[in-house]
């Protein structure tokens, strides 16, 4: 914070998504911010979403949590309680169901939301005090098959391995299932910008949205079916000799095959596959021959799927052959998207990983992290179940669960609304001994718990974030918490302390992200380098910034890829795909597809935005094409009702010209929409297929 004139302003970042734009916030009398731009930070230049500009009205919510909650056994109600009650009744718990029924019977559950700091204590705090494997966290629904693909392929996973502002010198720019110009809008000002410059922007999405509206050549696939695309464009490329064979000999692996495996797509396949014509595509790949810099950009739309990872995979290898990873301006990325999406998944608290992006089955990791962390390598448990996997598995058999872990303490994450096949995941958090959840709202989670810890909330601590682009950014405390709350670290240092934690926990930001830098250093996502001061003085420092064995200062790694690779060979890995569709097609009686995804003002499970009054909160619609609304006999604004094999939902229907007519879609903020969602889950990532499913629509 500082003072300037006797205002007291900080420089900080956004609460929301991986962008983490600069914002500053001056403080109002005792407690309120306002919200005012921060011009010189790079990724936005000052602009915001009207999610940031109205970030700050959560803080004095009126159904803001102040005090630690119980759930009453009498009444069944929740009841105030202090911080010694919870805490000691959650330690308690805990070690009657771990003695009863071992380390395993109690999971975590945590969230890309959570700064670096958080991430990094909930991995050990699993590991080190609990002792338990199942630890997972949101992030394995959201860019996890990017991830599994970028590990394959490139030998490390950073979303984008560039900053984003290079898009704007590149010839062409393709986006496949993003629509950022709602989801990240600031950013969608690099497209405007490459456009004024003569480039060109390609969209490839089942709905005509803001952001196609921005695409010079917009393709509208049917959903789940992204893959055939990219391997029918890899044909033509190839067809027409357009790939850059001395790239592909001198810088990669496995193009033989390859090339082999895509000979049967021809444009014809894939128009029946994909309903894209033949013409499109090969304005699509005229596009990407004919052009230079070429940058292929990946989003939900394309990887929330049970082939999500192989889509990837699919795409990369279009970027490869075309020899455009590494170079200026172009290759390939992926758009992540939770504020800390890609730090949340370096520092523990996914099932496989220890710090730094570390491998928890890799016993050199083991014993690396587990000296950083004063306890033995045998100490340390194994790889525990994915996301779904672990919700799945949640509760008792003889209570109508799943057999796996009796507790669940998440953080970060509000899985009644956002899990898929919602309601399943609901009945299986009811069969759990305990249910904790911290939180700083009461979220449709929270309500189910039966202890709920408030926490506090951005502004009102410090911690650092990695944003969409590997830049390690510093959100910085602006104001005091409300009496009542305390910050996650607390909560985990508590606990740990109550459960005879053979190391202490400390709660000290500055304290915790030095150990993570040791505890990362030598590993993939090594952020050794790092300080708080170098963040302050840089904009950000980016990933790997190991400390340098002559004692100067690494200067962060912005680009990647320009010599090698993060494989053993150096070598980028073509791998070869292929298209199998999605788990679940249409039939007689749900003739339709169901894709799901985000509206620009409200996020994610909405837990925080829908409470923002400024923002409109007009609940869930079904969006369809008129055809479709002719069909059935639905009219604008008529509540219609769509019907999965898991489930059904009402909502107004909302006719649009823009969907394919085939497809219908709802956004996930609310309530509903994952009741219908597929929970088939991508072989590698374990990501559910949440953006497509078969559906039935009645007026
Ligand atoms: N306003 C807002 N912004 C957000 C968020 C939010 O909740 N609200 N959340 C943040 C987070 S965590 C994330 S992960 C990002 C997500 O950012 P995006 O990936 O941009 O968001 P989505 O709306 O999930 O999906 C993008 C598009 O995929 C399309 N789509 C659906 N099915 C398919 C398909 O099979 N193929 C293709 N090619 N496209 C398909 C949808 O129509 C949608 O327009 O946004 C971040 N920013
Ligand atoms: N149908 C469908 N479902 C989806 C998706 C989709 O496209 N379609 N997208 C998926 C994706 S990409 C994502 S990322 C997930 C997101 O879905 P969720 O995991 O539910 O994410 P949020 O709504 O951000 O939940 C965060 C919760 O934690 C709280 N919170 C925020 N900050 C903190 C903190 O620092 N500490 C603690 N303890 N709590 C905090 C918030 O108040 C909120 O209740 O949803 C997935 N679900
Ligand atoms: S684009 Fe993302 S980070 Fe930027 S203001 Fe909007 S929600 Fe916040
Ligand atoms: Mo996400």
């Amino acid at each position: 914070m500082t003072e300037t004139g006797g205002e007291r302003v900080t420089r900080t970042h956004c609460p929301y998504c991986s962008l983490q734009c600069g914002m500053t916030l001056q403080k109002q009398g005792r407690t309120a911010l306002e919200v005012l731009p921060w011009a010189e930070f790079p990724v936005n230049e000052g602009g915001l979403c009207r999610k940031g500009w109205t970030a700050a009205e959560l803080r004095g919510h009126r159904e803001r949590l102040t005090s630690p909650m119980i759930r009453d056994r009498a009444t069944g109600e929740l009841r105030a309680a202090d911080w010694d009650e919870a805490l000691d009744l959650i330690a308690t718990k805990i070690q009657d169901l771990q003695g009863a029924h071992g380390a395993d019977a109690v999971a975590i559950f945590g969230g890309g939301g959570l700064t670096n700091e958080k991430a990094y204590q909930l991995g050990k705090f699993a590991r080190v005090a609990l002792r338990t494997s199942q630890i997972d966290y949101n992030g394995r629904w959201c860019m996890s098959s990017a991830a599994s693909a970028g590990n394959q392929a490139f030998g490390i996973d950073r979303g984008l391995p560039f900053p984003l502002a290079d898009i704007e010198q590149a010839d062409v720019v393709v986006l496949v299932g993003s629509n950022m110009a709602e989801t990240m809008p600031p950013a969608a000002r690099h497209l405007d910008r490459l456009r004024e410059r003569g480039g060109k922007v390609v969209a490839v999405d089942p709905r005509k949205t803001p952001t196609a509206d921005r695409a010079d050549l917009f393709l509208q696939p049917v959903p789940g079916t992204d893959l055939a695309l990219a391997l029918g464009a890899l044909h033509l490329i190839d067809a027409a000799g357009a790939v850059d064979e001395d790239y592909v000999a001198a810088r990669t692996t496995g193009f033989d095959k390859v090339r082999r495996s895509v000979a049967s797509w021809w444009p014809e396949r894939v128009e029946r596959v994909t309903g894209i014509h033949t013409d499109e595509l090969r304005q699509l790949v005229e596009l990407m021959t004919t052009n230079e810099k070429v940058v292929i950009l990946t989003a939900r739309g394309a990887e929330q799927h049970s082939q999500g990872t192989a889509t990837v995979l699919g795409w990369i290898n279009v970027a490869l052959a075309l020899g455009l990873p590494g170079k200026d301006n172009a290759g390939y990325g992926c758009l992540t998207g939770q504020g800390n999406g890609q730090g949340g998944r370096e520092h523990g608290q996914k099932a496989d990983q220890l710090p730094g992006y570390r491998m928890i089955d890799d016993p050199a990791a083991r014993e690396h992290v587990a000296k950083v962390w004063g306890v033995t390598p045998e100490s340390l448990p194994g790889k525990g179940k994915s996301a779904y996997e672990l919700l799945e598995s949640l509760g008792s058999a003889e209570s109508g669960g799943g057999g796996g872990p009796r507790a669940l303490l998440v953080f970060g994450s509000n899985i009644v609304v956002s899990a898929p096949r919602a309601t399943h995941i609901t009945a299986r958090l009811e069969s759990l001994d305990l249910l904790v959840v911290c939180d700083m709202v009461m979220s449709e989670t929270a309500a189910f718990a039966d202890v709920v810890l408030p926490v506090t909330q951005w502004a009102e601590e410090s911690g650092t974030m990695t944003n969409l682009e590997g830049r390690v950014i510093l959100r910085e405390q602006a104001t005091t918490p409300p009496a009542g709350v305390r910050s996650d670290l607390d909560v985990i240092a508590g606990l740990a302390d109550r459960l005879g934690s053979p190391v202490p926990f400390g709660t000290d930001v500055e304290e915790i992200f030095a150990e993570l830098g040791r505890a990362s250093a030598g590993g993939k996502a090594d952020y050794s380098g790092i300080t708080y001061d170098r963040i302050r003085a840089e904009h950000g420092v980016f990933w790997p910034c190991p400390t340098q064995p002559d004692g100067t200062i690494h200067p962060g790694t912005p680009r990647m890829f320009a010599d090698s690779f993060a494989t053993p060979d150096g070598k980028a890995r073509f791998l070869v795909v292929e298209h199998v569709g999605a788990a679940e097609q249409p039939d007689a009686t749900f003739p339709l597809h169901l894709t799901t995804g985000r509206v620009l003002a409200q996020y994610q499970s909405g837990a925080q935005t829908r409470r923002v009054k400024s923002l409109p909160d007009d609940g869930p619609f079904v969006e369809l094409h008129p055809m479709l609304a002719n069909r059935i006999g639905a009219h604008d604004g008529d509540p219609v009702m769509v019907r999965t094999r898991r489930g059904e939902m009402k909502a107004p229907a909302k006719v649009v010209t823009t969907i394919r007519p085939d497809t219908v879609f709802i956004p996930f903020h609310w309530v509903g929409a994952n009741r219908l969602t597929n929970d088939a889950l991508d072989p590698s990532s374990r990501m559910p297929e949440f953006k497509v499913c078969a559906a039935e629509v009645t007026a």
